[in-house]
């Protein structure tokens, strides 16, 4: 397949959005292009020269700029857990730069399933959403991420121009299972659907393993993939209000939104910015996911977790000014009914 007449895919990817919910697109079922899609940032603010300050919950150097762990209580959270090393959330994304200050030790697994020669972030998105997820806290550096003690899997789906395929993205999914994570991020979407990795994602939830996935920042209700999926946690994304963001999708299909405006987090290269997008919010979604498998409330004996977490995430989202997402993640308040629940 040839790729090159894409390259400007991803820059122009909210605009392409915006004109599918007018046009209507020929596409073909099970071919490639039916089922291509994009990580899901729409933009990147590498060093706001001003920014508001908000509760420091770490001595991580950034801390005061992260407003959406306050906001979510996560360092009420953390009192209870703060994750654990044997809870791995794989990120399927651009890569990760493992390397990176804040990442360092963090990334037990990792493979390339893009035609990019490394498993490295070169577009620099997946390491943003790691970052959230489970950067080091109270390391004196960076920024501090949800579950700061659970570890990440570097799982390449989208190659360095922010692409990835569904077909491909499957493979990522079930590669994730096979290796041992329990919670799998996909802050990429796509507005057409793919077979292979609807199947994948309820093998995943077969297996007892959570898939959380970016709702779209598609301006409106049109669906997105995989988000869409019942196995699958649809996240959209607010700001530090509580507002439903301009450019996220919502709707009846949206499970429940997360913080995803100005996010602060880890970029490659030692570097760190901020990133909005419903990628963000997704992430956040993840982080609190690892902290509630920590642990290990398996409540109805099901043998499984991952209801339990499930549940408890839906089940203690705070309500939010707007009709168009259910609630806003509260960590605190999941911790708390994943351990009293019965
Ligand atoms: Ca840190
Ligand atoms: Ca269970």
């Amino acid at each position: 397949m040839t790729r090159t007449k894409f390259k400007w895919f991803p820059v122009f990817f909210l605009l392409f959005c915006l004109a599918a919910s007018f046009l209507s697109f020929q596409t073909f079922p099970g071919s490639p292009e039916a089922e291509r899609g994009s990580v899901a940032v729409i933009t990147s603010e590498p060093e706001p020269a001003s920014y508001e300050s908000f509760a420091v919950a770490s001595n991580d150097d950034y801390s005061g700029r992260q407003w959406a762990i306050p906001k979510t209580m996560v360092p009420q959270a953390w009192e209870v857990t703060s994750g654990e090393a044997s809870v791995v959330i794989a990120v399927l994304d651009t890569g990760i730069d493992s390397e990176h200050e804040d990442l360092v030790g963090k990334v037990i697994a990792e493979v390339n399933f893009t035609d990019s020669p490394t498993a490295d972030d070169i577009y620099g998105h997946g390491t943003h959403v790691a970052g959230i997820i489970a950067a080091a806290a109270n390391n004196g550096a960076g920024i501090a991420g949800v579950a700061c003690d659970c570890r990440l899997m570097n799982v390449k789906v989208a190659d360095d121009y922010g692409i990835f395929y569904g077909s491909v993205a499957a493979k990522g999914v079930r590669w994730a299972v096979e290796h041992g994570a329990k919670v799998i991020n996909m802050s990429l979407f796509s507005t057409e659907p793919s077979r292979d990795l609807e199947e994948a994602i309820n093998y995943a939830w077969s297996k007892g393993v959570v898939v959380i996935a970016a709702s779209g920042n598609c301006i409106g209700t049109k669906i997105a993939y995989p988000a869409y999926y019942s196995s699958c946690l649809a996240v959209a994304a607010t700001d530090s209000n509580d507002c439903l963001a301009s450019w996220s999708s919502w709707g009846d299909w949206v499970d429940l939104a997360a913080p995803g405006v100005d996010i602060y987090s880890t970029l490659p290269g030692d570097r760190y910015g901020s990133k909005s997008g419903t990628s963000m919010a997704a992430a956040h979604v993840s982080g609190l996911a690892g902290l509630l498998f920590a642990l290990r409330s398996d409540k109805n004996s099901k043998g499984f977790i991952s209801d339990e977490v499930r549940a408890a995430i839906e089940g203690s989202c705070d309500a939010v000014d707007t009709s168009a997402v259910k609630g806003r993640i509260n960590a605190f308040h999941a911790v708390n009914k994943a351990l009293t629940s019965k």
